[in-house]
């Protein structure tokens, strides 16, 4: 047994999870009338319902007492303090540092990281402010009218999602495209309907080493040139958002042409750094820097609230009581805003990539569940597709309706309908309803629902709900006992990838790997030597 579940506030809720079980959410409601009062709550603009949760106040005063116990205070402290808590790679985390509008200090080896962020957000705006007022002109003379990030993982997911997510604050006079996958049909999709005298192309890499970028960056500097510009055109229509100055250099991009960030900004917490750049080109300086103090007032309930009022830690542990005490092996998003429709994509890497992992920060396998699924689709579209499962499915499916109470259009009916139908969903989920002579029309309710409210979709309400979600996935790291900030589970499969690029490369069929692996290798192989002969 772990130090976890031996743990006597494991064990007191593993006791109090025995006897809640034999109620029901819909008994919680009947008992208290008042209780959406008692379990719900405001932060920074973001209001959460988490009353349709199996949850009494025993309940969430036992998980504080387990957050307490793993020492989710202390290492809140710890990673606003710029400690090195991302252990394996020996770096502090501090996507925080890049929300800090207010000059507060923030210490990495001695160094006040503050300034540094201020100088490359004051370097984004001129460039930004260039690019949409027409004055940053391609090598022709003509004004920027399309932007193509090239960029995987966290240097594509976050700027996407948000660039979805603010579709009504964009520019109209600029269109975003965002190339991620190293299939070329990504790359040449865009490429074959822009023009090169009006394109920019933002190459994001934090590292600038990655095999898919780098691939798709030289497709788009050997397009680029195959037009009419020549060598110097480039500083015109590249830039580079990295940690890396020499590979952008080597590359060919003037370094005078990079926006910088730091090692303690890990890629899938990039978006609010420079990696943020299509988003300042799309929705202005003035907006990305209101989704910043979005989300930096979420970091300020989070390091100040205790934990029994903390919004990120109240849904980081209503997670754990579904995952750890009641089997869910997954968690449903479900944004009733289309503009949303890239969130769940995006908190996909965000938790799994965080905490998908199974060795604790002392080396230790867990004895318990880590990360759940993460996975989702707007409403109502999923209402008509998999919510049958969430209804009536032996799988118990934890889900976060996210919903906005003002529209980002005129039609006022379609709003109604789509938020009628949000609140109905949660309700039937909650309440289920009972056929007695008709058992597959009965349902057993009792699933568990959030339901997060914002105002309005605009830039400080995303950078709040974003940064809300930061710190539950942080929170729940902390319980595991796992580091949320590596991603060593991506690395083998880059390194077999090389050498198998290079197999593919060769003329002889390879017998190195295992039977399955050579022959599809040899396969791959030979009807790519009988395609090219035919097409001879
Ligand atoms: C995120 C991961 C990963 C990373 C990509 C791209 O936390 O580290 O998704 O963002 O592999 O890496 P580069 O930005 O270095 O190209």
């Amino acid at each position: 047994m772990s130090n976890l579940t031996h743990s006597s506030a494991w064990r007191a809720l593993a006791e109090h999870r025995d006897s809640i079980a034999r109620t029901s959410i819909r008994e919680l409601f009947a008992r208290n009338r008042e209780r959406v009062k008692r379990f719900s709550q405001e932060a920074a603009g973001v209001y959460v319902d988490y009353s349709r949760n199996l949850i009494t106040d025993d309940t969430l005063a036992l998980l504080t007492a387990l957050a307490r116990q793993a020492g989710v205070e202390e290492r809140r402290r710890a990673m606003f303090a710029g400690e090195r808590i991302n252990v394996t790679e020996d770096r502090p985390v501090l996507h925080v540092a890049l929300r800090e509008r207010a000059g507060t200090p923030i210490l990495v080896d001695g160094e006040d990281v503050v300034p540094k962020v201020s100088a490359v957000l004051a370097r984004m705006r001129r460039f930004t402010d260039a690019v949409r007022e027409g004055a940053w002109r391609g090598y022709t003379g003509r004004a920027i009218t399309d932007v193509v990030n090239i960029g995987i993982g966290g240097s594509d997911l976050g700027p996407r999602m948000v660039c979805e997510a603010l579709k009504p604050y964009g520019s109209k006079a600029l269109t975003m495209h965002f190339v991620s996958n190293v299939d070329g049909a990504d790359i040449a999709e865009v490429l074959q309907a822009a023009d090169p005298e009006t394109t920019l192309f933002v190459i994001s890499s934090k590292t600038f080493t990655t095999r898919e970028t780098l691939l798709n960056a030289h497709t788009a500097r050997a397009w680029f040139l195959g037009s009419d510009a020549a060598e110097p055109a480039i500083a015109k229509h590249f830039v580079a958002v990295s940690t890396n100055a020499d590979a952008v250099t080597a590359f060919g991009i003037d370094p005078g042409n990079m926006f910088e960030f730091w090692d303690w900004v890990g890629g899938r917490y990039s978006l609010w750094s420079a990696i943020g750049l299509p988003i300042a080109l799309y929705v202005g300086m003035d907006a990305f820097e209101t989704l910043l103090a979005g989300a930096h007032a979420m970091d300020r309930h989070f390091a100040e609230a205790p934990l029994e009022q903390n919004l990120p830690a109240l849904l980081a542990l209503i997670g754990i009581w579904h995952t750890n005490f009641f089997g869910a092996a997954s968690h449903l998003i479900a944004p009733y805003d289309r503009y949303l429709h890239r969130l769940p994509a995006y908190l996909q890497q965000l938790d799994m990539e965080s905490n998908g992992k199974s060795v604790t920060l002392c080396g230790e396998r867990v004895d318990y569940a880590t990360g759940p699924v993460i996975w989702g689709e707007p409403g109502t579209n999923g209402q008509h597709a998999f919510f049958q499962l969430l209804h009536q499915g032996s799988a118990l499916i934890p889900a976060d309706f996210i919903a906005c109470m003002q529209p980002q259009h005129a039609l006022d009916t379609h709003h109604k309908v789509l938020l009628a139908n949000c609140f109905a969903q949660t309700e039937a989920l909650m309440n289920g309803s009972h056929a007695p002579d008709a058992p597959h029309r009965s349902f057993d309710g009792n699933r568990p629902t959030n339901t997060i409210c914002l105002e309005k979709l605009d830039p400080a309400s995303l950078g709040a709900l974003l940064a809300l979600y930061e710190h539950k996935v942080f929170v729940q790291g902390v319980i595991w006992n796992i580091n949320s900030f590596d991603q060593w589970g991506v690395e083998l499969g880059k390194r077999l990838a090389v050498t198998i690029e290079d197999e593919i490369a060769r003329p002889e069929p390879v017998s190195a790997h295992d039977s399955s692996t050579n022959g599809l290798i040899n396969r791959f192989k030979a009807r790519r030597n009988v395609h090219a002969e035919s097409t001879d």
